[in-house]
Parts: C-alpha cells; sequence; structure tokens
C-alpha cells in the first residue's frame, strides 16, 4: 500500500517570487499611490515583455479572456470563425461575447491541435477568421494554417494562452498568425497573479486594443469607440516583472519534471505519453497530458482520476468535456462528429505539473499510478472510486 500524500498535490500551483521581492515592489507602489491605469509597473512590465516576445507590438491586459474578446472586437471580426472544440470554455466564450458564430472541426491527433484539412474544408462565404489553440503550448500546424489563412483571406487568430515562452526554429511563438493571446493567469507557466497579453501582426491594432481596455478614452472629454475596462494593474505588474527573470529557470525545471514522467510512466501499461514537441521548438512544459486507455489500464479514464484523488493527488480532465457539448454551444455549427477530439476527450487526464514539483513526489505519482493500475488488473476490490460521485467532489483551493 503507497501512503496518499499528506497535502493535496494539484494540477498546477503558481510560481512565487521571494516574498521580500514582492514586499519592496509594494513600498514603491504604496509610495506612488498609482494602483492602476496604466502605471510605471505596467510600462516596465510591457517593455520587458517586447525585449522578450520580440516585438513591439503587444498590448497587456487585466486578463486572458477579455484580452481574446477585444482582439476580435478590435479586428472587426464578424460571421462565422472556424474552432476547435478541444479547449478551456473561455476560447469560445470569447466568440460569443462578439455575436460570433463558432464552427468546430476537428483536431489532429498528435498535438491535440485544429486539424488543417478539416479547417479547410468547413470554410464558406460567411468564415471570416481561424481562431486556433497551442494546446497545452504545443505549437498549432503553423505553416499550414498560415497557407490555408492567406489562401482563403481569412484572419489567423491564436489563443496562445498555454505558450507563454515557446519558440519555434528560434522565434517567440507570439510572431505567428495575425495576432496571439496569452494568458498570465496564476495556473500558467507564468503569471501576472491574472493578466493577458496581445501580440500582433498589424501595429494599428495598439491604438484600437488601447482604446477599447480603457472605455474608448481619447481624453477627459472625447470617447472615440465603445470601450469596456480590461486593464492591467500595478500589482498584476509587480508580480509579471518578477517572474518573469525566472522564465528559464522555471521552463527547465518544468522540463526535468517532464522527463522524469516519461522516464517513470513509459512502462505503465494503458498510459500513452503526448509525442514531445518538434526538435526545433522550445516548449514550456505547461502541462501534462496523457491518455488513458481502460482496456490496458483495467480502469476507464475517470476512474483512475478519482482514485487519484484517494491518494490526495487531483490531475484534471483539460478538456474534457469539449466545449460543443456545453449546452450554451450545442446549437453551433459542428462539422462531422469531431471524432479524434472526441476520442482525446474520453481518454486525456493533465497529471500536476508545476516548477516547485518535487522529483520525488513526481515519482511517488508514478508509483500510485502502477499502484492502482496493478490492483485493477488484479480486480482489486480495494479500488475506491464508487464512492464518491461527479457531483460531490471538491477540488482543493479556497474551500480548504
Ligand atoms: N484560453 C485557454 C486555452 C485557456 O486555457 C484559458 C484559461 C483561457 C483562454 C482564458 O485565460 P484567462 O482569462 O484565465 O487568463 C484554470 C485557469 O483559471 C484558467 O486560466 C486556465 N485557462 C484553465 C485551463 O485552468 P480552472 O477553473 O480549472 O482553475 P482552478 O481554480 O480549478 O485551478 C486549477 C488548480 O490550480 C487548482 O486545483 C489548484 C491550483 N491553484 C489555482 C489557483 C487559482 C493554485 O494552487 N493556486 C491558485 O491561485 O481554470
Amino acid at each position: 500500500m503507497i501512503k496518499p500524500f499528506d497535502k493535496p498535490i494539484t494540477v498546477a500551483r503558481p510560481a512565487l517570487p521571494p516574498l521580500e521581492e514582492f514586499q519592496q515592489g509594494l513600498e514603491g507602489i504604496w509610495n506612488r499611490a498609482w494602483l492602476t491605469n496604466n502605471g510605471l509597473l505596467v510600462e516596465q512590465f510591457r517593455d520587458n515583455l517586447i525585449e522578450f516576445c520580440g516585438t513591439k507590438n503587444l498590448s497587456l491586459f487585466v486578463n486572458g479572456t477579455l484580452a481574446l474578446q477585444i482582439a476580435l472586437q478590435g479586428m472587426g471580426i464578424t460571421g462565422d470563425v472556424i474552432t476547435t472544440p478541444y479547449t478551456f470554455v473561455a476560447t469560445t466564450h470569447a466568440l460569443f461575447w462578439n455575436k460570433i458564430r463558432p464552427v468546430f472541426v476537428d483536431i489532429e491527433p498528435e498535438y491535440y491541435s485544429l486539424d488543417p484539412d478539416q479547417v479547410e474544408a468547413a470554410i464558406t462565404p460567411w468564415t471570416s477568421a481561424i481562431l486556433a489553440v497551442h494546446v497545452y503550448g504545443q505549437p498549432c500546424r503553423l505553416k499550414e494554417l498560415e497557407q490555408i489563412a492567406r489562401k482563403h483571406g481569412l484572419k489567423l487568430l491564436y489563443d496562445a494562452a498555454h505558450a507563454f515562452g515557446v519558440e519555434v526554429g528560434g522565434t517567440s511563438i507570439s510572431q505567428f498568425g495575425d495576432l496571439s493571446m496569452f494568458s498570465f493567469h496564476a495556473t500558467k507557466v507564468f503569471h501576472s497573479i491574472e493578466g493577458g497579453m496581445l501580440t500582433f501582426r498589424d501595429p494599428e491594432y495598439q491604438r484600437v486594443f488601447d482604446y477599447l481596455k480603457n472605455f474608448g478614452f481619447e481624453n477627459e472629454t472625447e470617447v472615440v469607440m465603445p470601450g469596456t475596462n480590461a486593464k492591467m494593474n500595478e500589482f498584476q505588474a509587480l508580480m509579471g516583472l518578477l517572474l518573469l527573470v525566472h522564465m528559464d529557470e522555471m521552463i527547465e525545471k518544468r522540463r526535468a519534471i517532464n522527463e522524469r514522467y516519461r522516464e517513470r510512466l513509459a512502462s505503465i501499461p494503458g498510459i500513452r505519453l503526448v509525442a514531445q514537441p518538434a526538435d526545433t521548438v522550445r516548449y514550456n512544459y505547461a502541462y501534462l497530458p496523457v491518455e488513458v486507455d481502460e482496456k490496458e489500464l483495467g480502469l476507464t479514464r475517470d476512474q483512475l482520476y478519482l482514485n487519484l484523488r484517494e491518494y490526495n493527488v487531483f490531475a484534471r480532465r483539460y478538456f474534457y468535456p469539449l466545449v460543443s457539448d456545453f449546452a450554451c454551444y450545442r446549437g453551433s455549427v459542428v462539422t462531422g462528429n469531431l471524432p479524434v477530439a472526441r476520442r482525446v476527450a474520453s481518454r486525456i487526464l493533465t497529471l500536476p505539473i508545476y516548477s516547485d514539483l518535487a522529483l520525488n513526489d513526481v515519482d511517488r505519482i508514478c508509483d500510485i499510478i502502477g499502484h492502482i493500475q496493478s490492483g485493477a488488473v488484479k480486480g482489486a476490490a480495494a479500488i475506491n472510486y464508487s464512492q464518491q460521485t461527479e457531483s460531490e467532489l471538491v477540488l482543493p483551493g479556497a474551500q480548504s
């Protein structure tokens, strides 16, 4: 019998800078008494991100969801947008808030991003753009999507919420497509507590996005467009500034964790690791997704998920159910039966990964999975998944 962890091991856990550094930054904020509305730290954070991403066309927001909503609005996208059902629901919500109709097409089986052939087949006269997602930070099929977008005169947007720090062929992923949105939420590889960033090809968008996130104000007496409030504040920028300098170190720690999981899980039947990114990709190891093969493991994905909870390991099923299965999107256009997305959503489990996760904890998580698997194969009644129903589940967090 393997002992459960004493404390919950959650799928993500925010990286934090040394507390004294944050306290020192707070003193500056206190002295200036300037908390939001394009403060000094937000300006500095933007400058440092421009250097990090290699593009001046960059705008900061209070979170990634509002950044994407504003992007779609500011770019004037209307009609139908071809997108993926295999994502966090915010990708689609941003379309909905702009009265754009999502057209869901299937994903490819290797990295779970939009399948370019399916995208091309779904284009109609009403299509105005493609909204693809770099799921788990793995780059989409960049070249193919770019070719399709250019050929059909469509805008190409990336939801790069998971992909901060990723490079392809030495170029920041922020420089592909017409626009990319990054999330700096606390659960991400890099964060500013909450936060979002847009990077874009056309410098004209800068003005538009800056108006839209600040009520459309030109000056005290003129409003040039009906904007909203989506400004990043100084506390967020402080967190971001202090963490940005640790990017390499945080990615390196995640790389080691990813490698250990791969070594240890390779021998467990029924656990399929997602392909490593191509050699040209500098990956950020944002998530640790595995596919569960029910027959080989002797348990369904959900049974494994519930069993792990008994050991205080809180994996998550990112991304299940498919967005197109949520009640509010059932009337949307769905092309085909989405066989790949459906299969992946029913098998996927994302295991805990964060830069401070100790390698011996990774070993223990893998030992637990091995133990559950061998128990299942022996038909051990000790497996306790039937005692909790999904609606009774409480995730650890603020509640605990
Ligand atoms: N597009 C995509 C593809 C996205 O994945 C997301 C967000 C967005 C767009 C929208 O970006 P933002 O507007 O969020 O910037 C979490 C995140 O809240 C969300 O940002 C993220 N994707 C999504 C994949 O994951 P939940 O509802 O699963 O989070 P929650 O509260 O259950 O947290 C997950 C685990 O992290 C918890 O079990 C415990 C741990 N945790 C969480 C927080 C907030 C901590 O240890 N400390 C914390 O402060 O959505």
